[in-house]
């Protein structure tokens, strides 16, 4: 078990306040422990919220393995019951992860404001797979899996007295911050759209870090970022997760400094991206000001439609977007096979992103959550399971429409309406998720994507795509213009498959 070694410091059980003067310990953990093995006289008591009966005790002497509140689970130990908030629990992975959680044995409670059916709404496209309203989620939930969410109806931004009262309620141990706009075409739509995204999502989350800071201090926060903080550096240096390791330098003018543990440079692709970094710079420095622990995901391109419990009952399912705004690139490329439109390559195509399948990323929260930071650690995860280029995944998912479901699929070269490098180096670092964490992938691209030909080839969903067909080619510019991108080349598929054949290019760690 990758966390059996923590102990009651990363417990978000632990009842630090009042007993830890931390501006007196530094802000440095290491500091900290460095000072408890020189000098007697300075050691750290703590309470148990969970178990009373232990009175004062150093913190760092009982491990999660020891612990009967800390039970094993298949992703590491998981605390019995732990009370969990999901904002943003409406969304495609929120109310996936509600599911997955709950049917672990978590506490799960959550609050939305349907913003993302509001956004897609707005732009007269619908969620492909039709879900149901959240009384009927809630319901079914309960039904069909036996689970019980509790749910409250709250604007992040706006109603923050209300999150408060929730917040102070339910007392989350572990707090997952899906609660944003995730889309980048849609923060590029105008000047509203741009300074709604901003406003939403650095707002939003800069009201949650004094709520937690108020209310639940010892809560975990893991906060959704995005690959695309980093951008793809012309000079390929590595994508760090999150920081420069500690032998990284600068050299310049003959002298050297130690880069160690600073953040790396973020090179943001949208307005929507942007806002994904400014969040990061809140967060750490919230961490630093409060010892407010969070792990900062830095989350690849999502893809796929398939858990066991989204799965279990229809009623059950998670959205499926597909349309120029909300839809990211594989979900829509799937849709655009069965529905005759041939894939969609923005540019040359060669751009490289990284990218996890749903489960997979549900599998990594849940490792995050069962190994909560230390009080003041700020860490990033970069999670993905692999990376690729549009057109490698252009022609695997070609290759599957064509040969297990018949489809005549044809791959396009269109208009790149977006300011983006077409063609670079890519080395991200993702070790930490399998490192520490004991994340394994589980879901290969292949897999995900005949899953999502079988869920999307049904009738009633078929038709929904073919109802929303014209909102598939993009007609939102970077620049500002508002046209259909035209189309600049028509591939063989045929010659592309057999190229593909000749040696998958794809990357896994
Ligand atoms: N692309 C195409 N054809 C399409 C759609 C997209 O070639 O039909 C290209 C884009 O130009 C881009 C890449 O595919 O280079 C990814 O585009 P996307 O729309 O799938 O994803 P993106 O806009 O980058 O944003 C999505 C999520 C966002 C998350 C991000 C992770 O919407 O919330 O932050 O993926 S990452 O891309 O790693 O930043």
């Amino acid at each position: 078990m990758h966390n059996k070694n923590c102990t009651c410091w990363n417990c978000p059980a632990i009842n630090l306040k009042g007993k830890v003067d931390f501006r007196a310990c530094g802000q440095s953990v290491e500091d900290f422990r460095r000072r408890m093995g020189l000098e007697d006289s300075f050691q750290i008591m703590a309470e148990c919220a969970r178990r009373p009966d232990l009175g004062f005790f150093d913190p760092m002497s009982i491990t999660f393995e020891e612990c009967p509140e800390w039970q094993e689970n298949p992703y590491g130990y998981l605390l019995k019951n732990m009370r969990v908030m999901i904002l943003g629990i409406d969304g495609y992975l929120g109310w996936t992860l509600a599911l997955w959680l709950g049917s672990l044995g978590c506490e799960v409670s959550g609050v939305d404001n349907y913003s993302r059916r509001d956004w897609v709404k707005e732009r007269g496209a619908h969620t492909v797979v039709p879900i149901s309203r959240m009384s009927e989620r809630l319901q079914t939930a309960k039904e069909v899996l036996d689970i019980n969410i509790n749910f409250r109806e709250i604007n992040l931004l706006h109603e923050r007295d209300r999150l408060e009262e929730f917040i102070d309620e339910v007392k989350p141990e572990a707090i997952v911050h899906y609660g944003e706009c995730p889309s980048a075409p849609y923060s590029m739509i105008d000047v509203d759209h741009a300074q709604y995204v901003q406003k939403n999502n650095v707002l939003g989350t800069l009201g949650v870090l004094f709520l937690i800071r108020d209310f639940v201090p010892e809560t975990s926060l893991i906060k959704l970022g995005t690959m695309g903080e980093y951008g793809t550096p012309l000079t390929g240096r590595p994508l760090f997760e999150g920081m420069f390791p500690a032998d990284a330098v600068l050299k310049w003018d003959n002298r050297e400094w130690s880069l160690g543990g600073e953040l790396i440079p973020r090179d943001p692709g949208s307005f929507y991206h942007i806002s994904k970094v400014q969040d990061t710079y809140n967060v750490v420095e919230a961490c630093k000001y409060w010892w407010l622990r969070s792990y900062d995901v830095m989350q690849g391109v999502i893809y796929g439609v398939h858990t066991d419990h989204i799965s279990a009952d229809s009623r059950l399912r998670t959205r499926l977007d597909i349309d120029e705004w909300f839809g990211t690139v594989v979900n829509r490329f799937v849709a655009q096979a069965i529905t005759g439109i041939p894939l969609t390559l923005y540019g040359t195509g060669e751009q490289i992103r990284g990218f996890i399948a749903l489960e997979d990323a549900m599998q990594c929260i849940t490792r995050l959550i069962a190994a909560p930071p230390e009080p003041g650690q700020y860490a990033v995860v970069n999670q993905m399971s692999g990376f690729y280029s549009i057109r490698e995944l252009a022609k695997t998912v070609a290759k599957i429409g064509k040969e297990k479901f018949k489809l005549p699929v044809k791959i396009q070269r269109v208009e790149n309406p977006r300011v983006e490098s077409e063609k670079h180096p890519f080395e991200p670092i993702f070790e930490n998720l399998p490192k520490k964490f004991g994340f394994e992938i589980k879901v290969p691209l292949e897999e995900e994507i005949f899953r999502m030909f079988k869920l999307l080839t049904q009738p009633e969903i078929k038709r929904r795509i073919e109802e929303k067909k014209h909102h598939i080619i993009p007609k939102t510019w970077w620049s500002g213009e508002k046209r259909k991108v035209e189309t600049i080349e028509l591939f063989e598929l045929e010659k592309e498959i057999e190229e593909s054949e000749k040696g998958p290019n794809n990357h896994r760690p």
